[in-house]
């Protein structure tokens, strides 16, 4: 029997995160979930059979640990841990906000990535996955902060593969568009959820965070060779980010 393969998912303890942890369990993968509310990984982990590790990716020591606990192999790597922060025009926007938002989507991907990339030479076949966003494709009013982070990791991504080519590694980006996951737009507002649930009203069948993690494990289990450089993916309702349909 082949070795089990093993996949490391970080911001795993909600939303598209913990999806994609579950959808490669399900494809058959040990997987490492990765994020700083260690008492949701560890429900996830225990249901699915996976490995909790507590990580702020933002901090290189718990990096470190993390990349310890997934051991010497790694094939995946999805870079899920972001997030948008505020949703202020430049004129007033908060700096502190901004370089929390890089920090977190794109400091935190490379110092991921630097950390888990011997394990996924190692494997002979590894994966890298960063989850971007369409904030990374266009621009939009008060989302100056996050759609600059989006970007980057768009472009951090195509660096990487620019970078690697020649090394048994794949590099991916998988930038969603709008998706209904109960934190992010949450967190973008402040906590405010009638302003959180404002941005999805009257939208038919926003995606849902399993829908982007199909697209991931779809994207994992192509054969070695096939290299997936970026899948953007977005609700029926939305034709684009501005451009969306709403019954109400
Ligand atoms: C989230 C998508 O539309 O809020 O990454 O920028 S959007």
């Amino acid at each position: 029997m082949s070795q089990q393969r093993t996949a490391v998912v970080t911001g795993a303890s909600s939303g598209i995160g913990e999806a994609t942890a579950r959808t490669l369990a399900a494809e058959g993968f040990r997987v490492v979930l990765a994020a700083r509310r260690l008492d949701r990984l560890e429900r996830t982990a225990a249901e699915i059979g996976g490995v909790a590790c507590a990580c702020d990716v933002t901090d290189p020591a718990s990096v470190a640990a993390l990349a310890e606990a997934a051991g010497p192999v790694v094939h995946v790597v999805v870079n899920n841990a972001g997030g948008a922060f505020g949703v202020d025009p430049i004129e007033t926007a908060d700096p502190a906000q901004w370089r929390q938002m890089y920090d977190v989507n794109v400091i935190g991907l490379l110092q991921v990535t630097q950390a888990l990339l011997p394990a996924l030479r190692a494997s002979g076949d590894g994966l890298v996955v960063n989850i971007g966003s369409t904030a990374g494709r266009v621009a939009y009013e008060t989302g100056g902060g996050y759609t600059a982070a989006k970007h980057a990791t768009k472009v951090v991504t195509e660096t990487m593969r620019l970078e690697l080519v020649g090394e048994p590694i794949r590099i991916s980006e998988v930038a969603p568009g709008m998706v209904n996951t109960p934190e992010f737009s949450l967190v973008r507002h402040g906590g405010d959820q009638a302003a959180a649930d404002a941005v999805y009203a009257g939208v038919p069948d926003p995606l849902v965070a399993a829908d982007v993690a199909d697209a991931v494990a779809w994207i994992a289990t192509r054969p070695a060779h096939v290299n997936i450089d970026e899948l953007v993916i977005k609700p029926r309702a939305q034709a684009a980010q501005h451009k969306v349909h709403r019954t109400s």
